[in-house]
C-alpha cells in the first residue's frame, strides 16, 4: 500500500523541479526570518537570487549540532514564537539539549510522512498499534503516534517501560503493530516469552523500528524471536522526528521522503560532495518547514543513496542502512571499528544472544577492546571445550570482519543491561582520560 502515490512514485525530473521551488522558498524564508542563517549566508557570500534549482544547493553553507546549541533555545526559528504550537528536543551527550519548534503546517507535513510510513508497513484503518517509543521531547513517541492516528489505525499510546503491562495490553488489545527501538523489541520478545501466553494468542505481525542504528542481522534475530516483519523508521528531531524515511514490503533500502527533505552525501572530512552511490555523511535540508528550516545539516549518519526506481514503484530516493554515526567510529589500535560490525557478527552465530557490550579503555599506552556477549540458554554449558571453541569462532569472525581480535567475554543469558529505549552498547573509557 501507498499513502500518496502522486509524490512517492512521482518522476525523478518532476521530483527534481518540486524540490527547486521549495528549496527556493525556504532560502528566502530563512534569509528573511532568521538571522544566524543571514549572516551565515552574507559571510559566504551567497544571497537567495543564487539558488535557482535545487542543483544549487551546494552553494549553500552547512548548519552543524553545534549552530543549534549556539543559538539555544529559539534563535534558529524562522516563524514568530506566536506560531510555534509545539516544542521537542533531544538531549545531546553534553550540556544543553537541541530544541525544535514546530508550527501548526509542520506538524501536518509529520503527520503526512510518518503516515506513509506506517502505510508502507502494511498498517491500515483496521489496525491496532502499540507505540512504545517514550512519550514527552523526545519524537519517537508522539511521532509515531501523530502517524497512526493519521492512517486511521487504533493507537495504543504505552511509552516506553513497565514492560509486563506492554505484554498483557499488547495481547488484551490485540495489537498489530509494535513501534519501539529495536533493542526494545528484543527485550519485549524476551518478556512475551516469559509471559507463558501463546504466541498464536498475539496478534502482532508487523514491528517499526529505528532511533538507533541495527543491523541486517539483528533483523533477522528480531523477525525469528518475535515472529513478525520488522521494518527500519528513520528520522531525527533536528529534521522533523521519526518519518524521514521508511522501509517498503521490500525491505531494500529506506525510502526518504525528498520532497520534504532533501538529501545529500558528503565527504564528512572535507565536506564534498561524494559519487552517487557511495558512503558518506548524509546531510539534509529540509524544503517545507516553517518554525525551524535547517539547510544542509550535518547529521552525523554514515549511509548510501540509491536513486534507482524501487520493486515497489516508489521512485523516492532510497538510503542503505545507517553504518553508524561519525562520533560512534571507534579508533582501536589506529583501526576504524563500527559498533555494527560487531553486532553482525554476534547476530550471525546461532550460539549467541544478540545482546552485547563493547568497552575500550587504554591501559599503559595500549588500547584494550573487550566485547561482551550472552550465549544462549541451550549453549551455555560448564564444558570449558565448548565454550573455548565457540569463542574461537567468535575471534576469527571478528578478525576477518574488523580486522581486529577483541578479548571476547562469555557471559550467562540475560546478564548485559537490557534497554527500553536507545541502548548504550559502549563504554569508551579513553575519553575520559
Ligand atoms: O531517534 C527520531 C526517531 C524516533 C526515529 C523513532 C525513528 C524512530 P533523535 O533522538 O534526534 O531522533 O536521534 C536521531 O538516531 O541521527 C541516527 O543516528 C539515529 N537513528 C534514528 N533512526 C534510525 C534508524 C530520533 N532507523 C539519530 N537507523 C539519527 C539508524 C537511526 N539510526
Amino acid at each position: 500500500m501507498i499513502w500518496n502515490e502522486t509524490i512517492e512514485c512521482m518522476e525523478r525530473e518532476s521530483m527534481r523541479k518540486l524540490q527547486s521551488i521549495r528549496l527556493k522558498k525556504t532560502v528566502e524564508r530563512v534569509y528573511r526570518n532568521c538571522e544566524p542563517y543571514r549572516k551565515r549566508m552574507q559571510e559566504h557570500g551567497v544571497s537567495p537570487v543564487d539558488i535557482q534549482s535545487i542543483d544549487d544547493i551546494v552553494k549553500l553553507p552547512f548548519t552543524s549540532k553545534k549552530d543549534l546549541r549556539d543559538y539555544y533555545p529559539f534563535g534558529l526559528l524562522s516563524s514568530p514564537m506566536s506560531e510555534i504550537v509545539r516544542l521537542h528536543a533531544s538531549s545531546g551527550t553534553t550540556g544543553k539539549p537541541i530544541v525544535v519548534g514546530y508550527t501548526r503546517n509542520d506538524l501536518d507535513i509529520w503527520n503526512e510522512v510518518g503516515a506513509r510510513c506506517f502505510t508502507a508497513f502494511g498498517l491500515g484503518q483496521q489496525d491496532v498499534v502499540q507505540v512504545s517509543y517514550g512519550y514527552g521531547l523526545f519524537t519517537g513517541g508522539l511521532g509515531a503516534h501523530g502517524a497512526v492516528e493519521t492512517i486511521g489505525g487504533t493507537v495504543i499510546p504505552m511509552s516506553s517501560g513497565n514492560t509486563e503491562k506492554q505484554i498483557m495490553l499488547m495481547h488484551d488489545f490485540g495489537a498489530v503493530g509494535l513501534a519501539c527501538t529495536p533493542s526494545y523489541a528484543l527485550y519485549l520478545a524476551d518478556a512475551m516469552r516469559d509471559s507463558n501466553i501463546p504466541r498464536e494468542e498475539f496478534k502482532l505481525k508487523v514491528g517499526a523500528f529505528g532511533a538507533e542504528p541495527w543491523t541486517e542481522e539483528m533483523r533477522k534475530e528480531i523477525e525469528a524471536k518475535l515472529g513478525i516483519k520488522a521494518y527500519d523508521i528513520y528520522g531525527l528531531t533536528e529534521i522533523i522526528g521519526p518519518g524521514v524515511g521508511y522501509e517498503c514490503e521490500y525491505q531494500h533500502g529506506t525510502h526518504l521522503c525528498e520532497d520534504h527533505f532533501y538529501p545529500e552525501i558528503v565527504n564528512p572530512e572535507t565536506g564534498e560532495p561524494v559519487v552517487p552511490g557511495e558512503m558518506g555523511e548524509l546531510v539534509f535540508s529540509t524544503l517545507t518547514k516553517d518554525g525551524m528550516p535547517l539547510l544542509r545539516f550535518r547529521t552525523r549518519d554514515l549511509t548510501y543513496l540509491n536513486y534507482e526506481t524501487c520493486a515497489c514503484g516508489r521512485t523516492s530516493v532510497r538510503m542503505g542502512r545507517i553504518l553508524g554515526r561519525c562520533d560512534d567510529m571507534l579508533i582501536i589500535r589506529g583501526v576504524n571499528v563500527f559498533p555494527s560490525q560487531v553486532e553482525s557478527v554476534i547476530c550471525e552465530m546461532p550460539e549467541l544472544e544478540p545482546h552485547y557490550f563493547i568497552a575500550v579503555d587504554r591501559v599503559n599506552n595500549l588500547d584494550t577492546f573487550e566485547v561482551q556477549v550472552e550465549v544462549k540458554e541451550d549453549f551455555y554449558t560448564d564444558e570449558v571445550n565448548k565454550l573455548l571453541d565457540l569463542r574461537k569462532r567468535i575471534l576469527h569472525r571478528m578478525q576477518s570482519v574488523i580486522g581486529l581480535s577483541p578479548d571476547i567475554k562469555l557471559v550467562e543469558p540475560r546478564s548485559i543491561e537490557r534497554s527500553q529505549g536507545k541502548a548504550k552498547r559502549v563504554n569508551d573509557k579513553r575519553k575520559f582520560k
